[in-house]
């Protein structure tokens, strides 16, 4: 196979609520599409969702955009290969930059499995013809604004609700949630917010968050920085609740270190994070053979993400709800057709095959700020 052209789309789509996490607040988000045509004219594509700011992670759509310009897409240009899992090893030269080989290595995925006629998830090992859809929701205004909120959700039928909390907005909000809704499954995502045991008021923020383990949550996601992993295995001894590893595993390698140091008990696997669905899946098995469950985290996806995200978590290691909640919790309008659904918080995974839904050019277009198309 031979990719003979590769468009890049700056895309920039309304958000039907903004979203705060502890770093930053958002009403309208920008993804870069990647869209490669092959030599005999069928098309793939991928996204790549960097978020515009590096608050995530370090890349930004700015960077993202100069590392495929630069550097992706000179090396998959022209270059043949048989299977999408070669992608990750033409550029392997190129440190970091997960995002923007995620992209890139989707579109592959994404191509390859339209000329193979396979639905994106069986190619990927997926063995569930539906998964459970959790929905991620923001630091809110108030504790009530945040109770209509999960309200809201849990009437949709959504059966696990994840909090971000950050310092100052934690213990209380959690505990609100937990005494209006007893039963729901809930689970907070700090975003690396608490400071280490090597920072000023690290002691403080240990016992803040071993003071969530009275509130039965399914998992306390990220508290501390991403390298900070001795911080991360001593909450894990400390706590019964569950700790659940985002940004500190980009790689394999980083998932070893987790593993062997104990420094959490579940992952969140996202494309997006790991730099493409071969590592992905990959990372679920070294992950599900250690006796960590995991999900798919999200990152706002687009429908072209989302549906790789859908893909991912039909394999079978992927236990607990994933971030694949309806196009429509965030979007008016996707940019596939038709959008991503969720029905009582369950999103059917795609027969067709590819992604398995059309994507919408037309949308696209008239949301981009910048095209431009390279050619081998
Ligand atoms: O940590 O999971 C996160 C969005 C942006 C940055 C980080 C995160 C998120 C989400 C998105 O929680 C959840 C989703 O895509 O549904
Ligand atoms: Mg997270």
């Amino acid at each position: 196979m031979r990719a003979t052209e590769i468009a890049l789309h700056d895309v920039e789509l309304p958000l039907r609520h903004a979203f705060e996490t502890s770093s930053h607040r958002k009403s309208s988000l920008r993804h870069l599409l990647v869209e490669m045509t092959s030599e005999d004219g069928w098309v793939g594509w991928g996204e790549i969702a960097s978020p515009v700011d590096p608050f995530y992670a370090p890349e930004t759509t700015t960077t993202a955009w100069q590392t495929a310009v630069q550097h992706l897409i000179p090396t998959v240009l022209g270059a043949e290969w048989e299977h999408p899992d070669e992608i990750a090893g033409l550029y392997a030269r190129v440190r970091g930059n997960y995002f923007a080989k995620a992209g890139v290595e989707m579109a592959a995925w994404t191509l390859w499995t339209t000329t193979h006629s396979v639905p994106l998830a069986h190619a990927l090992g997926g063995e569930r013809d539906s998964v459970i859809a959790g929905v991620s929701l923001g630091i809110e205004p108030d504790i009530d604004v945040l109770l209509t909120q999960v309200g809201r959700h849990v009437e949709s039928g959504y059966p696990r609700v994840k909090l971000k909390i950050a310092p100052g907005w934690d213990v209380e909000p959690v505990r609100a949630v937990r005494e209006t809704f007893p039963n729901l499954d809930v689970h907070v995502d700090a975003n690396g917010a608490y400071p280490g045991s090597s920072e000023s008021g690290g002691e403080e923020a240990f016992e803040v968050l071993r003071a969530l383990d009275p509130f039965r949550l399914t998992m306390v996601e990220q508290p501390f920085a991403p390298k900070n992993f001795s911080d991360h295995a001593r909450l894990t001894a400390a706590m019964d609740t569950p700790v659940c590893l985002d940004e500190s595993v980009e790689t394999l390698d980083d998932l070893r270190t987790a593993l062997a140091l104990n420094a959490g008990n579940v992952l969140n696997i996202k494309v997006s994070r790991m730099g493409g669905l071969s590592a992905a899946r990959d990372a679920h098995a070294v992950s599900s053979a250690a006796g960590w469950p995991v999900w798919c985290g999200g990152m706002h996806e687009f429908g072209v993400g989302r549906l790789a995200n859908v893909a991912l978590s039909s394999l079978s290691g992927f236990t607990l709800p994933s971030d694949v909640s309806a196009s429509g919790k965030y979007y008016a309008q996707d940019i596939i057709d038709p959008p991503v659904t969720a029905e009582q918080g369950v999103v059917q995974v795609p027969t067709a095959p590819g992604l398995g839904h059309r994507v919408r050019n037309d949308v696209i277009t008239a949301h981009a700020t910048r095209q431009q198309r390279f050619h081998a």
